[in-house]
């Protein structure tokens, strides 16, 4: 029985570790690889390693990835817009940004982890870079997997 029960957990216990997580790139362009996150309820934390695969600098065609409800989105790509480089095109205490990282340039990655608690299953929440000019092709659908 031993034998048996130990791998299993132990399986298990990897699963559950790497599911509160995703990995999300993009390149020299305006798109992210990844479409739709899936986030699963039971997760407490929930983690995005953003990776730019690309080679221009953060200055020429940098990307950042922001969450928010799908409602707020440009608005908050409206007000982040004139915000600068320096402030990640984001307006500074903007509440309706859930979370969010740096604008970063090819080469860079950067990571960011919000509460899963903080969401609403039915809510409708979306991914996008608020880097100006961006956003209505980078942006991708994020939900709670019951
Ligand atoms: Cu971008």
């Amino acid at each position: 029985m031993r034998l048996y029960l130990l791998p299993l957990a132990f399986i298990s216990s990897i699963a559950s570790a790497n599911t509160c997580e995703v990995a999300v790139s993009s390149n020299d362009s305006w798109a992210y690889d990844t479409k739709t996150i899936s986030v699963p309820a039971n997760c407490e934390e929930f983690t995005v390693n953003f990776k730019h695969n690309g080679k221009l600098s953060k200055e020429g065609l940098g990307h950042n990835w922001v969450l928010a409800k799908t409602a707020d989105v440009n608005a908050i790509a409206q007000d982040g817009g004139t915000q600068g480089l320096e402030n990640n095109f984001l307006k500074q205490g903007d509440d309706r940004i859930i979370a969010h990282t740096p604008i970063i340039g090819g080469g860079e990655s950067a990571s960011t982890t919000f509460k899963v608690s903080a969401l609403d299953a039915k809510e409708n929440y979306t991914f996008f870079c608020s880097f100006p000019g961006h956003t209505f092709m980078m942006r991708g659908t994020l939900k709670i997997a019951e």
